[in-house]
């Protein structure tokens, strides 16, 4: 019973001040998904996408770790076994928080990535669609984000750390995105034991053994000690 597998979402860095996608008034009530968080969305309008993607990031340069960040670098550093950290989100609070090793399946703000060459390198605050690449000298550099149809990083080794987990918890995330609101059933298929730590239960809250309602400032902690 030690290898753990924990998914964090947009919900685990609300109470730091950062927008979550789906509740009121979140980032995707301002933006259609379709423009601003697909690969034709940018091709469409590169100026759109790297201003939403400029205001998240300063938005995210002035956020700052809560509670729930904090009590899972804890357990990353006090379990026995494995804990294995992937987060949804592509800010830094994990790691502001202590958390070392963290799998960001859908890529960070602090990244950039040639569309062209595929180089990567530490985001400037500021993107903007005449930035060259400073591998191959295109002007084709975009966030280092997965976006809607894109595939997210890490899959294989995500996959496998699921076919062995012993205790599965998603926090803060809405189970509406695929493929991180599959990995329940495949830590159930593990036999693993199952929990869902939210404001309100998702939408594959069904599927989890045990739900902690609340906030994640709150219930991360008390769930870890
Ligand atoms: C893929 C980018 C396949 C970075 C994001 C048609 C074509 C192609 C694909 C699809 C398709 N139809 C469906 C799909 C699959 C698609 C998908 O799932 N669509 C959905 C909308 C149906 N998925 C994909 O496209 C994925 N890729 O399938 O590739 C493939 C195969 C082979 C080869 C190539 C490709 C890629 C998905 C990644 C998309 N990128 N973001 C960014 O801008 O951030 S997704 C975006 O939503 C964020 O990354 C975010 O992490 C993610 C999920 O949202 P949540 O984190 O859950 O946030 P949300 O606001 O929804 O929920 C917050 C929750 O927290 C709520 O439940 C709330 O109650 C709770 N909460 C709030 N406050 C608190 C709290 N909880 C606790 N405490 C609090 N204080």
């Amino acid at each position: 019973m030690n290898n753990i597998v924990i998914l964090t979402g947009a919900g685990i860095s609300a109470e730091s001040g950062l927008g979550t996608f789906r509740d009121a008034g979140g980032l995707w009530a301002q933006h259609r998904i379709e423009d601003v968080a697909t690969p034709e969305g940018f091709a469409r309008d590169p100026d759109l996408v790297h201003a939403f993607y400029n205001a998240r990031r300063a938005n995210a340069a002035g956020a700052r770790p809560n509670a729930a960040h904090h009590a899972l670098a804890r357990l990353q550093r006090e379990w026995r076994g494995s804990v294995t950290l992937i987060t949804q989100n592509v800010d830094d609070l994990h790691e502001q928080g202590g958390s070392g090793d963290v799998m960001h399946m859908h890529g960070t703000l602090a990244g950039a990535v040639c569309g062209q060459c595929q180089h990567r390198w530490p985001a400037p605050q500021e993107m903007a669609t005449d930035d060259t690449c400073p591998a191959c000298h295109a002007p084709a550099t975009r966030p280092d984000v997965v976006w809607f149809g894109e595939m997210p990083y890490d899959m294989d080794i995500i996959y496998d750390r699921l076919a062995m987990v012993d205790i599965f918890a998603a926090i803060g995330t809405s189970g509406q995105v695929y493929p991180a609101a599959g990995f329940v059933q495949e830590a159930r298929r593990a036999g693993a034991h199952t929990v869902e730590l939210n404001l309100e239960s998702s939408g594959v809250g069904g599927l989890f053994d045990e739900t902690r309602l609340g906030p994640a400032s709150q219930s991360v902690p008390l769930w870890v000690t």
